[in-house]
């Protein structure tokens, strides 16, 4: 094939929804005044927590080109995860606070096939084509890639948001073919709005456009391993795996986005959630039981220490009697981060049965 860089692009955007993602966008690859600034800057001030990969191949990251032998653009793609109707929402018995994205399949897993099956498209019809995929693995600045693609613009909770809201996850494939870029949104989408930073519930976005993951509920319940810091345990409340309260208030999340309604048709957008999950469950989760529930979820990514430990956490937060007797056996664990946060939230719920008791003294 032989066209040029515009309408060798609109093809492949083509193709890239029909390999099953719902908008794409062609970022170009030269250095870009402030980004690279900006990642060096938060990397100073100590914004990535324990999150010390974040701080590697700084060089790569900065300079997306050199992903690549010969890169010329990068494809980027979203795929959108909002629920479809009637599935229940977070939090409730069924399914504890669990991240939207990590209720159903893992998206690196998805992502990756369709990635792949794209890129071999496109070998095929450009033979002598470089093409190399990345989702989220990788030393790649996606938001500020993908926002160059025009496939959004960086909101204040520092999520990539387009107009049908942010509730969408991104990958790209690094291509030596040269594919005339998309227009970058001009729109400021946030405005003066500020629901974001007021709803954070731990203070982790103290500015505009910056998050500090020391504060993240998302941190502390996918990456950090081992104990959690006591002020850490009261901060994630009962979420158990991510956070989404910072996208659940942004005005733009609030309406339906349009590929949902394509998602809805079972072709597009990430496949919904698989199975219930319960706390209890999840505490006294085996070997076997996390590998065969966890294999196809993003969910492994704390692993099963982290994923007890969560549940046990979020048990003592929720502060429920309920769960006494599960906490109790999960006391006597082999996994000393299971035992020794058990026993924390078995404290919280003899403090909350003191504290009912006085009251009830005190209305006597
Ligand atoms: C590490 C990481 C985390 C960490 C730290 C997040 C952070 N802010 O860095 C933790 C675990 C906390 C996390 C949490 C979440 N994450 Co995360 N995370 C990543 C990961 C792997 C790396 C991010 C990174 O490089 N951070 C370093 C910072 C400095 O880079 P940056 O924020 O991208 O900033 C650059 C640009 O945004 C730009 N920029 C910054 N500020 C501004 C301001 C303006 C005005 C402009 C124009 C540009 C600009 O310059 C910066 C420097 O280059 C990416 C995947 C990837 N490889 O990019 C996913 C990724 C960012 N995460 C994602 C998601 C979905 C989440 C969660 C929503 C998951 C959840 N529900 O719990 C939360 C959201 C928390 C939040 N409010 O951001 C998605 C975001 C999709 C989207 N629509 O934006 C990504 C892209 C994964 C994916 N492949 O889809 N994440
Ligand atoms: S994901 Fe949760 S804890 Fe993290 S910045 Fe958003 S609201 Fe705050």
């Amino acid at each position: 094939m032989s066209e040029g860089p515009a309408s060798r692009a609109d093809l492949l955007l083509g193709w890239a929804l029909e390999a099953g993602f719902d908008r794409a966008g062609i970022a170009a690859l030269e250095p870009q005044a402030g980004t690279g600034s900006s990642f060096l800057r938060r990397l100073e001030r100590g914004l990535f927590a324990s999150m010390s990969w974040l701080g590697r191949r700084t060089g790569r990251r900065v300079v997306p080109a050199s992903l690549l032998d010969g890169a010329r653009s990068a494809l980027c793609v979203a795929l959108h995860y909002h629920p479809l109707e009637g599935e229940p929402e977070p939090g409730g018995d069924l399914w504890p606070r669990v991240a939207r994205y990590a209720r159903g399949d893992d998206y690196h897993d998805v992502m990756e096939r369709r990635l792949r099956r794209l890129s071999s498209r496109i070998r095929e019809a450009f033979p002598g084509a470089g093409a190399r995929l990345y989702v989220d693995t990788g030393p790649v600045l996606e938001r500020a890639l993908a926002a160059r693609a025009g496939l959004g613009a960086v909101a204040k909770n520092t999520q990539l948001l387009d107009r049908s809201g942010s509730w969408f996850l991104l990958g790209e494939l690094f291509l030596t073919l040269e594919l005339e870029p998309s227009e970058p949104l001009a729109e400021d989408l946030c405005g003066d709005c500020r629901r974001c930073l007021e709803a954070c519930p731990t203070g982790a976005l103290p500015e505009p456009y910056v998050l500090d993951a020391e504060r993240c509920i998302s941190y502390w319940t996918i990456e950090h391993r081992g104990e959690m810091p006591e002020e850490a345990r009261s901060m994630v409340g009962d979420w158990v795996f991510g956070c989404d309260i910072c996208q659940e208030v942004c005005p733009w999340n609030r309406h339906r986005a349009a590929p949902v309604e394509r998602q809805s048709a079972g072709v597009f957008g990430l496949p919904p959630s698989r199975a219930e999950l319960d706390l209890t469950a999840l505490l006294s989760l085996s070997e076997d039981g996390y590998r065969s529930r966890f294999r196809h979820s993003p969910m492994k990514r704390a692993g099963r220490s982290g994923l007890r430990r969560n549940a046990a956490v979020a048990m003592g937060n929720r502060a429920d009697q309920a769960y006494a007797v599960a906490l109790e056996r999960a006391r006597e664990s082999d996994d000393p981060v299971v035992r020794s946060h058990a026993g924390w939230s078995l404290e919280r719920l003899a403090e909350d049965r003191v504290g009912v008791r006085k009251s009830l003294e005190i209305r006597d």
